[in-house]
């Protein structure tokens, strides 16, 4: 299986590109920079998923993606728009032309940011983005659906939480998930037999979770991080941050009270 992962500079790209060396037979990243610690055994070529024919160009002879690029926070409307609304668009549009199977696509927790933190919530729910960046990753889900239904790819739309080594702070303990159950899910998006369009959200065995993930544990996950295992030291870093009354009861926290200006939630 040739595999493109794109955003391949990035943070979840770094990790990712490391993770999975060796676990498919060829990986072509990309990026609009090149990786600065690029080893010389991998195969990169650079795009700005802006560009219709540069996207086609990394789309070419592959069999699936994993589709990290774009911004990956809020920003201005431009840089939303160009870069994950246009460029989820080339990247859906070319692999579809280019006769590629399956995408992976990173979608994210602000698709759904403005739900209470005390709601659990499935992968059915009405969206509820918390921002123009959590809109663009409602965006690209829509954009998978209509490539899996219309066309027959096989899409995983994944609602990343935060990756990292550990959680960070209290809302990060809900929603944290380690490299390595991301790279789980990933894997059932690239190889499972039966995934045709599936949502999943990206998060290790938390036991604070809002999210019933019951769908990504049907395919067989079985995540191996706990972020309970931090607790103290992410209640220690919560404790010096400022309160934040809207951040602090919706899911997606500062995405939520960034430029917010609505009545205060009771
Ligand atoms: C995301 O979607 C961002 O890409 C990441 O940088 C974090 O901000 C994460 O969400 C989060 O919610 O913590």
């Amino acid at each position: 299986m040739h595999i493109l992962i794109t955003g391949a500079a990035g943070d979840i790209g770094t990790r990712l590109r490391k993770l999975l060396k060796g676990v498919y037979p060829r990986i072509r990243l990309s990026d609009i920079r090149r990786p600065p610690d690029l080893a010389a055994d991998e195969e990169f070529v650079a795009a700005d998923l802006a560009d219709y024919a540069q996207v086609k160009d990394i789309t070419a002879q592959v069999d699936a993606i994993v589709h990290l690029g774009g911004h990956s926070v809020e920003g201005p409307w431009e840089t939303i728009h160009q870069s994950n609304i246009v460029g989820c668009y080339n990247l859906f549009e070319a692999a579809y032309r280019a006769g590629v199977k399956r995408i992976v696509f990173a979608s994210s927790n602000h698709a759904v940011g403005f739900y209470p933190r005390g709601k659990k919530i499935g992968v059915d729910v009405t969206v509820r983005p918390d921002s123009r960046y959590g809109v663009s990753k409602a965006f690209g889900e829509a954009l998978a659906a209509l490539y899996a239904h219309k066309h027959g790819l096989r899409v995983t739309c994944i609602r990343v939480g935060n990756v990292n080594d550990k959680p960070l702070d209290q809302r990060r303990l809900a929603i944290w998930i380690s490299p390595d159950d991301l790279v789980q899910l990933i894997r059932i998006g690239l190889e499972h037999p039966d995934v045709h369009f599936e949502i999943f959200y990206g998060a290790s065995d938390n036991e604070t979770s809002w999210w019933d993930n019951s769908n990504a544990y049907r395919f067989g996950y079985r995540p191996q991080g706990r972020s309970e295992n931090f607790r103290a030291e992410a209640m220690t870093a919560q404790a010096k941050l400022p309160s934040d009354p809207v951040a602090d009861r919706f899911q997606g926290g500062p995405f939520c009270s960034d430029e917010y200006d609505a009545d205060t939630p009771a």
